[in-house]
């Protein structure tokens, strides 16, 4: 299949257009390199050294034999470059990654607010629209995230994107599906929101075949192909604002700094190991829906675990001290969570779970550059609302508070 990749230089982007292009499919890196921009704009850079996106895909021609194309192109703000492109190339299958994936990072100010909706919700409407009006029948395929649904604990599992409902009508009760009601828990989780409403009007007025992934939280940082080549090695955020929690725990134990809780870190979240994630996208392209058919919702995460049992098992593991902090964020400070994914175990996805030895590969990754990390910026300082950034400012390490 010929492929875009929208976003194809990020954390999973990166790795996915690897493993695609490993199964023989002809990759296209569509990206503006916002990434690397926000790096920059925040002061902080990849606990990994990163290569320019064409000395990558040079060293995975060397290595592989395959090419990777690289087309610069800001799908927000280029909508009449996209279209062209999209003529251009006539994609098979597009994979679209392209959009801001931080919560502390859309939570920062107002203008971080803005610009994670002007830039999410433009790139996926400008997509949707490009692809309807150059009648190119791609399978688009999205990577959502399961924040959509909410975490408060709803004592039933979460299914995969849709809810049967009855409701009271005059001559009795009607049976109905509908969208799983979302809850975000930041304006970034809020623009996933969003795309759900865009997929679902295009493809019920337009027959776009789409996929929606709703993914965990990732964790690792190697897949087969990034392990290939020190140069081919994927990007791995520690900061407050980019670092996601497991994969920070293992950054803050490699270099002896407190595990940082959030609160009582009674958060349970669903969590998959990156290999399994390019695993489930190549899943994801061999079940394309037909045209007319709804959009197809998967649940892209293979276990939950609670915040504090995760900074525990690493605490055990490296001997690291755990504290507790106060939270940044505005979410509820203990919730269950089931979640259902039987479509991705049904084709065939077998679940790499949290092993001590992939755990331990992160800590070494880490340990050997350590030298790269600024310590003052592991802390998590992007607060929710100006009452909680009070309380954080004045304690963003939590020294006040006791280790446990
Ligand atoms: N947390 C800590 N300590 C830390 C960092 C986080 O206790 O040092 C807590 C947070 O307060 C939160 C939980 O861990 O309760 C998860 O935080 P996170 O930063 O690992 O994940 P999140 O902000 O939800 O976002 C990440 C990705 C996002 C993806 C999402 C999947 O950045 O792109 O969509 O995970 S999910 O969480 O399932 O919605």
């Amino acid at each position: 299949m010929r492929i875009a990749v929208l976003g194809g230089d990020g954390f999973v982007g990166w790795p996915t257009s690897l493993h695609l292009s490993n199964l023989g499919h002809e990759v296209h890196i569509v990206d503006n390199l916002s990434r690397r921009w926000i790096d920059t704009e925040l002061g902080v850079q990849s606990l990994t050294p990163m290569d320019s996106i064409q000395e990558r895909c040079r060293i995975w021609k060397q290595e592989s034999g395959n090419t990777i194309h690289f087309h610069l192109l800001n799908l927000a703000k280029e909508y009449e470059r996209l279209k062209q492109w999209l003529s251009d190339h006539k994609p098979d299958a597009v994979i679209h990654f392209a959009e801001q994936r931080a919560a502390p990072y859309s939570m920062k100010t107002d203008r971080h607010k803005v610009y994670t909706v002007d830039n999410n919700v433009n790139a996926t409407h400008n997509l949707l629209a490009a692809l309807v009006e150059t009648g190119i029948d791609a399978h688009l395929v999205h990577l959502g995230t399961m924040g959509v649904y909410g975490y408060s604990s709803v004592g039933a599992p979460i299914p995969e994107g849709y809810l049967d409902v009855e409701i009271d009508t005059p001559s009795g009760k009607k049976g109905m599906e509908i969208l799983y009601p979302t809850r975000p828990g930041s304006v970034y989780h809020m623009t996933k929101s969003l795309d759900q409403i865009l997929f679902q009007f295009y493809a019920q007025n337009d027959g776009l075949r789409i996929t929606d992934l709703h993914q965990g939280i990732v964790w690792g940082t190697h897949t087969d192909q990034t392990r290939r080549h020190e140069q081919l090695i994927n990007r791995f955020d520690y900061d407050g604002d980019y670092g996601t929690v497991l994969n920070r725990f293992l950054i803050q134990a490699a270099i002896g700094y407190p595990l940082t809780v959030h609160g009582t870190g009674g958060q349970t979240r669903a969590f998959i190991h990156i290999q399994d994630c390019v695993r489930c996208i190549e899943l994801a392209l061999s079940d394309a829906p037909k045209a007319g058919e709804r959009v197809k919702i998967f649940n892209q995460m293979t276990e939950t675990h609670r915040v504090r049992d995760l900074a525990h098992l690493v605490a055990r593991m490296t001997g690291a001290e755990v504290r507790m902090l106060p939270n940044p964020r505005k979410e509820a400070d203990e919730n269950d969570l089931i979640v259902k994914n039987d479509q991705f175990l049904s084709l065939g996805l077998n679940p790499i779970t949290l092993q001590e030895g992939l755990l331990a590969e992160v800590v070494d990754v880490a340990k050997k550059y350590a030298h790269r990390i600024d310590r003052s910026r592991v802390p998590a300082v992007s607060a929710w609302t100006k009452d909680i950034a009070k309380r954080v400012d004045h304690d963003p390490e939590g020294k006040k508070l006791k280790a446990v």
